[in-house]
């Protein structure tokens, strides 16, 4: 049975070709900076999106058209299987990533709850023998059924908190059976709508509590996959724990996990909470965090998680820079949390939404080693904070300075000179490199 019967294997076609099935920048085997392709960007597909949800939103219902749809329960679980490896493959992707409810049903308990997933990994075990596609990473959906309103870990009820914690117990076994390269951790509902009903403190603990108590179960069992936790300020409550980078890494920090997390940093999560997408790489770069990505993007207009397929090549260049400065992501890749638009309800448009995704970060990554290669931004910085590499700069950087020097020397100064940040030359330039790197000399 095929579910994709209209669409071929995808291929490079390089950036002429009017074929819509093709891609016009992704070529896996040629060499950027000295690596393949495929090897800097490992792309993923996000199971929830692609092949569960079906579009429906808090004003309508759902508009999908999914041929596996005919079938219920287990054997719709099955089919939808058979339909992601035939996409994985046909779309040349080396990755996917799942929560626990969206590859089987739940059932009437925990226990066969478990008793589904075996199923359903046991034939995703199977595919995985002869497919050359690899688990990036899995997690558990701690959010979406009525016994997390009140969240998870941050939950009211230490009943939840062990329902919970019994999910990722089972969620570190599959990762761990399908050889998973790491396992994620985003804050569902770990947050709160008002503190007039919230021990922060409390919950904050648990959270803590409950970290720990994964690190500790992951070693047990010899599951070695790399810890992440995805940051995101709001939605669905009001302030998420995990908020941003920053935040989250000094949780970590305070309870003493920071060795054991790197961040699964999404774009329309970073513009949610009020930065750029190449503002959360970079801080998570510059403290040795940064793990994988949720490659995505927001619409400016909206002010919600609106998951969109990345297309805007500014930001693709901008995220795959900080990613090649970082020596790329090691374990992580570039995992699609996206979603087809509503009106976009037909099959082959997940074909069409990934390889204008896949082009638009393969772009990204072409004109980011250049940027890299011909040491454009690398120059700025030098020259911007030259001041700190002789005289009263380098006493400062090399903690051989005090107020009394520094005082000494500010009461000396007749002058300070500065120079322009030179933002819009600067902007001008990166837009010459895009430009640049598909025009032929
Ligand atoms: C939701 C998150 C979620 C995580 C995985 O906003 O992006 O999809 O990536 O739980
Ligand atoms: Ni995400
Ligand atoms: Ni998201």
């Amino acid at each position: 049975m095929t579910y994709f019967s209209t669409v071929n294997e995808i291929k490079f076609e390089g950036s002429s070709s009017k074929n819509p099935f093709a891609f016009k920048f992704y070529n896996p085997e040629e060499i950027i900076g000295g690596k393949k392709m495929e090897d800097v960007l490992r792309y993923a597909v996000s199971y929830w999106h692609t092949f569960t949800m079906d579009g429906s939103d808090p004003f309508g219902a759902g508009t999908m058209k999914r041929n596996w749809d005919r079938y219920n329960g287990i054997d719709l679980a099955k089919a939808r299987v058979d339909a992601s490896f035939e996409f994985y493959e046909k779309l040349g992707v080396p990755y996917f990533c799942f929560h626990d409810i969206d590859i089987a049903p739940e059932g009437d308990n925990l226990r066969e709850t478990n008793q589904n997933l075996d199923v359903i990994v046991n034939m995703i075990q199977d595919y995985m023998k002869s497919s050359k596609v690899k688990l990036l990473w899995n997690t558990a959906n701690n959010f979406t059924h009525p016994r997390f309103v009140h969240g998870a870990a941050t939950s009211s009820s230490a009943d939840v908190f062990a329902y919970s914690a019994a999910k990722v117990k089972k969620g570190l076994e599959i990762g761990k059976e399908l050889g998973a390269e790491n396992y994620v951790f985003w804050g569902g509902r770990e947050g709160y709508e008002t503190l007039l009903n919230t021990n922060m403190k409390l919950e904050l603990d648990n959270l803590a509590r409950f970290y720990k108590m994964a690190i500790d179960y992951a070693e047990e069992i010899g599951f070695d996959a790399q810890f992440l936790i995805e940051p995101k300020p709001k939605e669905p409550t009001t302030h998420q724990y995990d908020y941003d980078v920053a935040t989250s890494h000094a949780f970590l920090q305070n309870y003493g996990l920071e060795n054991h997390f790197k961040f699964n940093i999404e774009a329309n999560h970073a513009t949610l909470a009020g930065h750029t997408f190449e503002h959360e790489l970079h801080y998570a770069r510059i403290h040795n965090m940064l793990g994988s990505v949720d490659a995505n993007q927001g619409d400016p207009l909206l002010g919600w998680d609106t998951d969109e397929f990345p297309t805007d090549l500014w930001s693709t260049t901008l995220a795959m820079y900080e990613i090649l400065k970082n020596g790329g992501l090691g374990r992580g890749g570039l995992n699609f949390d996206a979603k087809v638009r509503r009106g976009s309800f037909e099959q082959e448009d997940l074909f069409h939404a990934h390889i204008a995704g896949m082009d638009a970060f393969a772009v990204g990554l072409k004109v980011a080693q250049q940027l890299i290669d011909d040491k454009v931004l690398e120059t700025i910085l030098e020259n911007r904070y030259e001041s700190y590499e002789s005289g009263i700069g380098l006493d400062i950087v090399k903690g051989a300075s005090d107020f009394h020097k520094l005082e000494k020397h500010a009461l000396n100064l007749s002058t300070i000179e500065q120079s322009s940040g030179r933002l819009e030359q600067i902007k001008a330039t990166i837009n010459q490199y895009l430009l640049k790197a598909f025009t032929k000399k």
